[in-house]
């Protein structure tokens, strides 16, 4: 099982739909049955860059709306100095499983965001890192 840290400077933080290892085939969705994309990439940059991410519960391909995340950070990971962190807002569910924040997104290239998430009904925490590309 891997564990995520959230700490500054953290780099090159992978994976994460943590593996449900309780076995049993019930109608209990599991963590990796949900999947987080980024709406209309790539991001333009801006001081406040709009990042748009959608839930979905892949096996339906059904959104979810009502997930709380709990933990958002935005990197641009830069080698083997320490990633440059974007201040972000907090992050606003739309209510059809869209949740959108905004980051000081300033610099163009590839850019990593790292989500916690909380589905009800879902035990496990969901995480997930997703790549995305600034543009002008
Ligand atoms: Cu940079």
């Amino acid at each position: 099982m891997t564990s995520v840290t959230w700490r500054k400077g953290a780099l090159a933080v992978s994976v994460v739909l943590l593996a449900n290892l309780s076995g049993g085939a019930g109608v209990m969705a599991a963590p990796q049955d949900y999947r987080f994309e980024i709406v209309d990439p790539p991001v333009r940059i801006g001081k406040d860059a709009a990042i748009g991410v959608r839930l979905v519960h892949a096996p339906s391909g059904r959104p979810i709306a009502d997930a709380v995340i709990i933990q958002s950070r935005v990197e641009m990971p830069m080698g083997s100095a320490p990633a440059m962190v974007a201040k972000t807002t907090a992050v606003q569910p739309d209510g059809k499983g869209v949740y959108r924040l905004m980051g000081e997104v300033t610099m163009e290239g590839d850019w990593s965001l790292n989500l916690a998430a909380k589905v009800q009904g879902e035990a496990e925490t969901i995480r997930a890192t997703l790549r995305f590309k600034a543009v002008k």
